[in-house]
């Protein structure tokens, strides 16, 4: 299952004029809000950023000088750019850049020159450390300033993970959204793109590897034990794509020859003594470079790829030209420590990653409210590689899911908010499931409407008109107008996609009349009022649409229907038979929610015959969301649980012994909707306890009545075959997983011992996770056996031991809580400052239903203390954590209480960073809510 990294905005006080500028006074505000002890942060909101206060800069640079003079225990940064007056420009007589301190202590600018004159502090610069602005004064008749700044830099107390910083042994740079600063003055704005010529110095001995983007044109060795290389990227980028890793790293190298015949070094970078943990991913990055060129026509354009691991990392990778950063757990593999999900996973993001070389890199965004100008489209051209990578089906139904149980429910959220934001409080708060996966379904929309190749071509032209500029939404729009004739840019209704949040939900009624052979469709769609939107209007909606017979055949051929108003009735001729079935939104062909009208036989018709395999996958997924509904609404009436339906069992059974069938995709059939998805089924207030009643009692019915049948699919896939990872070896252990699931669901002795002896037999980390997986609800011997082995194997190796982590914090068991906080308090095992780490407790305890909603409310309690010991660490990964607590809305009153009293807690804490605070001041109570839940009103 994939998991999407995000989580993202700011603007200045000084020049009320652009949007970014803004960003920066919010910061600013907080840093003086928070230096006043004790203070609530509720009362302060920080200021809002708004797209359209977007201005051009009033300078820019074409060319960027840097040297990094690298110690033991520090970093000196020298940066010379000439900066150029623009139009907006004209007459100002202040260069403001944006500057950082990222250290613990003031010290941080060591040298200003300005044309040559080093300026002191007052006297020609200004610094504002709360405002992160170096001020220099200028003559307004002045059209060119030469600027030349040194700044001193600890990055091994750099913990934000932001700036120059370190992970184990390599000094390593992460500069998106916001980081260059943190390194020295710039226009850290994306709309300023320069090529870059950098110079990096340091010991040989514990930094032997030196790497800046671009092609290296120098370097060598000094007399004492130094030694130092100088690159040069001639291609001109914006300062959040500069990157830098040094370390005492190891490489597995290849050549790959562009179409054109550039030799390309491609070599992916690990830790010494790892490096071969790096193959698959230099496998993936060859892959990638060849479908990139196939499908797109993109060809790289350096003499070197280079990817690097490091261990902490804010976020799953990135992009950086010609020097991309991964988090080591999302680039390290071989079959003893990476499940097949990790494998795929990493193919994906090294895909992603370099596919943003043209969709981000040679065409990038204007500004952060544009993010999804190149997320939504990178992850458009990913799901097209990782379905070329697996299959069709399986790509579509695990992105469905997705977006089913990350985005829908941040829809319903506080959170909300449209794919090109209007306003933003935190950019590092922007990079969302609505910004990446909402982003890329609305440009399969338009590929719904104008057709896959149309699509392709569109994609194609943008790359060609926009290269080396920063452009926005508009310019993507405009041009796959051009190659299709469709309207698509704003004012025209397509655009809606961008600007309103939430999602439509869309009624379907269909009528045959056997005499006119004519089906009637009628669609209806509404987008529910969210909490930054409440007046919503109908979206242009693709409706991929099929008629099925009682044979499971097509009776005509598969059309789009263009449904673009409130309602809309659509009237199909020569319709010669009665079809068992309509068939929409085939291939998930816009995401909305959708209640098709259909009876539940015609579903389960649906499930078992329809032609469109996502379709059939979706019948599936709706008759298990009804059937469990059905219980949780007797749950609730009568305290008592009626059985799970016979039909519903026996088209289960049905389909497990299906051994013909694709096996990776009946995995996923058999695979139940999220939690969340549920969740949002039952809709009103949600009872957790009834939740978890209804999904156990569920499991266990299955796995009681469908023994032998589970039986018989674990014996057909555990076949004793070495481990390889392709495509039908992988679908073979994912319907294992299934099957060992429910076949331990019982706890009977004889099946834990089959999971134990699984574990201990594997020959790769499927099974063993698989195996671990079933035996972690019950707490027996054959548990203790498994989780201790892997222990004693990886509680040295920081990447691995999250596995185990993660295993910990999912145990639906009493007692989990006070085990993690023993697991997290061991300093020689668990590291606060590794985001890893961190989320792999408390990412997966979150999603630990029956602990995180205990009714005494200690699960809440207890991811709220992470919230705020991070937010003193790293605030981007606290900020990652609260979405939880914020969903409180959902859930019935007693919990309701529970969750706001920790979001008070929270709020309370001194010193909390923008991006929490943001998300605070979304979710907290209004005072008629507080009221209503019985609670104080706030104070003044
Ligand atoms: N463009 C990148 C997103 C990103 C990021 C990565 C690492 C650390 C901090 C970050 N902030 C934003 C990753 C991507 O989407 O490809
Ligand atoms: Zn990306």
């Amino acid at each position: 299952m994939k998991t999407a990294g995000y989580g993202f905005s700011r603007l200045p006080g000084i020049l009320l004029t652009y949007a970014k500028n803004i960003l920066y006074a919010v910061r600013n505000s907080l840093k003086k809000q928070t230096s006043r002890e004790n203070t609530s942060m509720v009362t302060d909101a920080p200021p809002v950023l708004r797209l359209k206060d977007y201005r051009e800069p009033d300078f820019t640079t074409d060319k960027v000088d840097l040297n990094f003079d690298i110690h033991d225990d520090h970093t000196v940064a020298t940066s010379k750019v000439k900066y150029t007056r623009t139009a907006e420009g004209a007459g100002k007589t202040a260069l403001v850049l944006n500057a950082e301190n990222p250290n613990p202590h003031d010290k941080f600018l060591l040298s200003v020159k300005l044309n040559g004159i080093e300026l002191a502090p007052g006297t020609g610069y200004d610094y504002d450390a709360a405002k992160d602005t170096l001020t220099l004064t200028v003559d307004p008749g002045e059209t060119e300033v030469d600027l030349e700044v040194q700044t001193y830099l600890e990055p091994q107390n750099n913990k934000k993970l932001e700036g120059l910083y370190k992970s184990e042994s390599t000094i390593v740079s992460q500069c998106e959204s916001e980081g260059f600063r943190r390194i020295t003055p710039f226009l850290d704005r994306p709309d300023v793109l320069a090529t870059y010529t950098v110079r990096v110095e340091a010991d040989q001995n514990d930094l032997p590897v030196l790497m800046v983007n671009g092609n290296k044109i120098a370097g060598g060795k000094l007399s004492n034990g130094r030694h130092w290389a100088t690159f040069q990227d001639p291609w001109p980028k914006p300062c959040y794509l500069f990157a830098t890793a040094n370390g005492d790293l190891e490489c597995v190298a290849d050549v790959f020859t562009t179409k054109s015949g550039r030799k390309v070094n491609v070599r992916v970078y690990t830790e010494k003594g790892q490096s071969q943990k790096g193959r698959h991913a230099l496998d993936a990055v060859k892959q990638s470079m060849k479908w990139d060129e196939d499908v797109f026509d993109c060809e790289y354009d350096l003499d070197n790829f280079n990817v690097v691991a490091v261990a902490k990392f804010n976020f799953g990778a990135m992009e950086n030209k010609g020097l991309n950063v991964f988090r080591d757990s999302l680039l390290m593999a071989d079959p003893s420590i990476a499940t097949d999900t990790n494998y795929q996973r990493i193919i994906d993001i090294i895909g992603h990653e370099y596919f943003h070389n043209w969709s981000g890199n040679r065409v990038t965004v204007k500004n952060w409210f544009f993010i999804s100008l190149k997320e939504g489209l990178t992850v458009l051209r990913e799901q097209m590689f990782t379905a070329f990578t697996t299959s069709a089906a399986a790509q579509r139904i695990q992105a469905v899911q997705l977006l089913r149980a990350r985005q829908f429910p941040s829809d319903d959220s506080p959170l909300v908010h449209p794919v090109l934001p209007q306003e933003v409080q935190s950019i590092e708060n922007c990079y969302t499931t609505t910004i990446y996966e909402k982003g890329a379904e609305v440009l399969r929309m338009m590929g719904e409407l104008m057709g896959r190749e149309k699509l392709i071509e569109g994609i194609k032209h943008y790359f060609k008109t926009y290269d080396g500029q920063a452009v926005t939404i508009h310019e993507f729009a405009k041009a796959m107008e051009h190659v299709s004739g469709l309207k698509l840019d704003e004012p025209n209704q397509f655009f809606l996609w961008y600007t309103q949040s939430g999602r439509p939900r869309v009624k379907a009624q269909g009528t045959y009349d056997p005499v006119a052979k004519t089906y009637t469709l009628t669609l209806e769609q509404k987008t529910p009022s969210t909490k930054d939107q409440p007046v919503k209007q109908p979206l242009y909606i693709p409706v991929r649409l099929g008629l099925v017979d009682d044979q499971g055949q097509d009776i005509l051929p598969e059309q789009v229907l263009h449904f673009n108003k409130s309602k809309q009735t659509f009237v199909l001729q020569n319709v010669g038979r009665a079809p068992a079935f309509h068939s929409l939104f085939r291939g998930f062909s816009a995401p909305v929610d959708c209640d098709p009208g259909l009876s539940e036989d015609q579903l389960y018709k649906q499930f078992l015959s329809d032609p469109d395999g996502f379709n059939r996958w979706d019948a599936g997924q709706k008759i298990g969301l009804l059937e469990r509904k059905r219980l949780y609404d007797a749950y609730l009436a009568t305290g008592a649980l009626p059985p799970v339906s016979a039909r519903y069992i026996d088209t289960i059974k049905t389909l497990a012994n299906d051994n013909s069938a694709d096996q990776d995709v009946l995995a996923l059939t058999l695979t139940p909707p999220s939690i969340k998805e549920f969740e949002s089924a039952v809709g009103g207030a949600v009872s957790p306890s009834a939740v978890n009643a209804v999904l156990k009692h569920v499991r266990q019915s299955i796995a009681r009545a469908l023994y032998s049948d589970f039986q018989r699919v674990y014996d057909r896939s555990h076949d004793g075959q070495p481990y390889s990872f392709d495509y039908a070896s992988v679908g073979k252990r994912h319907i294992k997983g299934v099957a060992m699931g429910y076949l331990s669901e019982g706890g009977a002795s004889s099946d834990l011992a089959r999971a134990k002896d699984q574990y201990f037999n594997a020959d790769n980390m499927t099974d063993k996770m698989m195996a671990m997986a079933a035996l972690n609800d019950h707490l027996t011997p054959e548990r203790d056996a498994v989780m201790d082995d892997f222990y004693a194997t990886f509680s040295k190796d920081v990447l691995v031991i999250q596995k185990w982590f993660a295993l910990q914090a999912g145990c639906r068991s009493d007692g989990v809580i006070a085990s993690l906080k023993g697991l997290t308090a061991q300093k020689n095992l668990f590291d606060w400052s590794n985001p890893g780490h961190v989320q792999s407790v408390f990412g997966s305890f979150a999603g630990n239903y029956e602990q995180f909603h205990r009714a005494d409310g200690k699960g809440y309690e207890f991811l709220a203390d992470a919230v705020i010991k991070m937010n003193e660490i790293n605030p981007k990964v606290s900020s990652g954590l609260i979405g939880p607590l914020c969903d409180w809305r959902k859930y019935t009153p007693d919990h309701q209480k529970l969750m706001v009293a920790q979001l008070e807690r929270i709020a309370a804490t001194p010193k909390l960073e923008t991006d929490v605070k943001e998300k605070l001041l979304k979710s907290l109570p209004e005072p008629q809510e507080r009221k209503n839940l019985g609670l104080p009103a706030p104070r003044p």
